[in-house]
């Protein structure tokens, strides 16, 4: 009897319970790109509209605090999908090449494919598109857009914060052919599980989409986001450089179009939310939908004016909080809301765990398993966002604590101050809490590897539209 058991005991205990890797569930991993906290579940913003995210977010569940683990494309991805932090790797801003300091066995893809998983991509899921071969079964680029200004466009925008209205329909945007290729996915007969990552452009800049969005915005009804005057005051220098306030808030305000620029990033967020629901649907209407995990994340977040400052590349919560939502059958309550403050770093040991896979000995994040079966779990460690070398955010439930390369500080009470306007660092009474969350200091902070020009910035003016 026990000759008989133990080789299937032994298969359930090392295969997280799954007998054979066919029974395992399949992944639609959905990565979007610059979406911050304005999503219609998460409050932050009453005018925008994401209907398709928020019902995925009422039916698993939604983090409230979760926060990227570096505010731009190419550092949040690297550390995303190889679970090694900016500060482990060197990789802690866009234009430092990710791919020699990250080997193929440390990627997430890999273990999904050792695992004998399909692995299928598409769009954008590292920084620039790239994908390694041999990290993915299949890999769908898209298709080169050609995208158009609609005539009503006076141009297309302010500076280097570009937007405006496109004279295309939806099928002839890039995210519109990525999000066909997943439903196409759904469709097809598979003989393994698959793991499908869809990773959509929009709403990152230039905030251009359909006009038929800009027209759900009308541009009289549009509301600046909360902002105070003289922000910067009480802010280290280290800060200060961060927001730039002379360069594209300057040249913003100048141009009196704030409330353009606005509009146009809602109308780009909810284009980029009928493409979520699209995909969404056709899980639905396959055969897959009640074997599938569903995880939705955004890069990072994005500033449209708040402390003076515009884009990604801080540390406070505009730049730093996103959307994070898991459906996961068999594990996750429809309503769940969880409250704890986690980052990006977790999707890849969740992932693992979720699926029966051994989570590799390199991954520093944990497996939110406990908060998915329980979003009132406890949590003990804050969220951490690094931005350029030494330079860390952590997020609890009630603060946010920033500490610059040059030991400068920030400190802000969520509790009182949702709009980070008051920096309480210098307060001795908080010295213990400052102690306490200096002890999530990353050991390791290596240096940055040397940059290179941005991939980017090469190509056509049309796909620059799209990327
Ligand atoms: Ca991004």
């Amino acid at each position: 009897m026990v000759r008989t058991f133990l080789p299937l005991l032994l298969l359930i205990v090392y295969g997280g319970g799954f007998a054979d890797a066919a029974d395992r569930p399949n992944v639609l991993f959905i990565a979007i790109d610059d979406l911050n906290h304005w999503v219609g579940h998460l409050g932050r913003n009453s005018q925008t509209r994401t209907p398709h995210i928020d019902r995925l977010a009422a039916a698993g569940v939604a983090f409230t605090r979760a926060n990227c683990a570096a505010p731009a494309c190419n550092p949040s991805r690297a550390a995303l999908m190889s679970g090694l932090r900016p500060s482990t790797t060197g990789v802690y801003d866009n234009g430092q090449d990710w791919k020699p300091v990250i080997n193929k066995s440390q990627t997430l893809t890999t273990q999904f494919l050792d695992a004998g998983y399909d692995v299928l991509g598409a769009g954008k899921i590292y920084h620039g598109s790239v994908h390694r071969p041999g990290e993915w079964t299949e890999y769908f680029e898209g298709q080169g857009p050609k995208l158009k200004l609609h005539p009503s466009a006076p141009d297309d925008g302010v500076g280097g914060i570009k937007f405006g209205p496109l004279a295309n329909p939806d099928e002839e945007m890039p995210d519109y052919h990525v999000v066909d290729y997943g439903i196409q996915q759904f469709q097809r007969k598979h003989e393994k599980p698959f793991f499908l990552a869809i990773g959509l452009v929009k709403p990152h800049m230039p905030f251009s989409v359909p006009k038929a969005y800009f027209d759900m915005f009308p541009l009289e009804s549009i509301e600046l986001p909360p902002h105070t005057q003289n922000d910067l005051v009480d802010i280290p220098a280290a800060g200060v450089k961060m927001a730039r306030p002379n360069g594209d808030h300057a040249m913003m305000l100048e141009s009196g179009r704030w409330k353009e620029a606005v509009q146009a990033y809602l109308a780009t967020i909810a284009f980029c939310d009928a493409q979520v629901g699209r995909l969404l649907e056709g899980l639905e209407r396959s055969p897959h939908k009640d074997n599938t995990i569903v995880v939705l994340w955004s890069d990072h977040g994005w500033h449209l004016g708040e402390k003076e400052h515009w884009r990604k590349f801080a540390l406070w919560e505009e730049a730093t909080r996103t959307v994070f939502i898991w459906k996961v059958p068999g594990v996750t309550t429809a309503g769940g809301i969880c409250g704890r403050p986690v980052d990006f770093m977790t999707i890849y040991p969740t992932l693992c765990d979720l699926a029966g896979l051994p989570i590799p000995e390199h991954v520093e994040g944990h497996s939110l398993r406990p908060l998915l079966q329980d979003p009132q779990a406890a949590w003990n460690r804050p969220a951490l966002t690094t931005y350029h070398r030494n330079n860390h955010s952590f997020r609890t439930e009630q603060f946010r604590y920033i500490r610059y390369a040059d030991a400068s500080e920030e400190l802000y009470d969520h509790d009182a101050d949702p709009y980070e306007w008051h920096n309480l660092a210098d307060d001795p009474a908080y010295a213990a809490l400052k102690r306490d969350l200096q002890k999530f200091i990353p050991e390791k902070n290596v240096p940055e590897l040397p940059r290179k020009a941005d991939g980017k910035a090469k190509g056509s003016k049309a796909r620059k539209a799209a990327s």
